[in-house]
């Protein structure tokens, strides 16, 4: 996959790009990532990016013609799916981060200051917010898209098992994990994964998978795949997530 990233902070990405999984996935030239300074299609003097809101209000607004000559000339070099990160965009999630693995080719737009001229918005393919929070501006928030999104692309990850027991899984968060040692400052891992009886094993973890959702983000069990049978032991309606009564 190649990415695009248009921003007025093209050094904000430096340490993620060369560290961790983004660092391996680019030397292994799975994910080829090309920044942009947005200040470089500007004309005047002094670069500028933005501008005061027409109606008034607070705050400066990122003027349209630099993001439309960026993406004027980006999408000269070929197709790409064109993403802006805003607070007011579709919540990225596992399904959104797959979707886009698929894409041979995205752009990431980072705005700043108080928003984006709304021309600019109607010009992108989707508008993506990774949670419901204002950042100050969009580049964390393409950082957290780029990282879902490398993660699953092919060869990225070197254990196959582990994406294949996500999507088992899919819909739950995770079981509780241990190493050793097995007693740390009194604290025991629980017995029944020392025991190496598999099929104990697995049930248990399903039992803490599902506690733990049903716990901490019980709205997931809606669209989450569980039995009728767990279902009904968890005091949940049949074939959706409410809780009975
Ligand atoms: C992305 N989740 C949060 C913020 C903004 C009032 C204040 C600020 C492109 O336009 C933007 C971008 C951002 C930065 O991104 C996020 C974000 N996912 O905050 C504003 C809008 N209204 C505008």
């Amino acid at each position: 996959m190649r990415c695009d990233i248009v921003t007025i902070f093209p050094e904000f990405f430096d340490s993620p790009l060369a560290t961790g999984l983004l660092g391996k996935a680019g030397e292994r030239g799975l994910l080829e990532v090309r920044r942009h300074d947005l200040r470089d299609w500007t004309h005047d003097r002094h670069r500028t990016v933005d501008d005061a809101p027409f109606g008034g209000g607070a705050g400066m607004v990122m003027r349209p013609e630099p993001w439309f000559e960026a993406l004027d000339d980006l999408l000269a070099e070929g197709p790409a799916r064109v993403i802006l990160l805003a607070p007011d965009g579709h919540r990225l999630d596992q399904a959104t981060a797959g979707r886009l693995a698929l894409e041979p080719r995205l752009v990431l737009c980072c705005g700043r200051y108080e928003g984006i001229d709304e021309r600019v918005r109607e010009r992108v393919d989707e508008v993506l917010s990774v949670g419901d929070f204002v950042l100050a501006g969009g580049e964390p928030a393409a950082l957290v898209v780029l990282d879902a999104v490398a993660r699953l692309l092919p060869g990225v990850m070197g254990n196959a098992a582990s994406a294949g027991e996500e999507s088992f899984a899919a819909g739950l968060l995770e079981y509780p994990q241990y190493t050793r040692p097995a007693v740390y400052r009194d604290l025991e891992v629980p017995e029944v994964l020392r025991s190496g009886n598999h099929g104990a094993i697995a049930r248990w973890r399903r039992e803490q998978a599902i506690q733990r959702t049903l716990r901490s983000r019980p709205e997931l069990l809606a669209s989450a795949e569980l039995s009728e049978e767990e279902r009904a032991r968890h005091g949940l309606a049949e074939g959706r997530g409410d809780p009975v009564g």
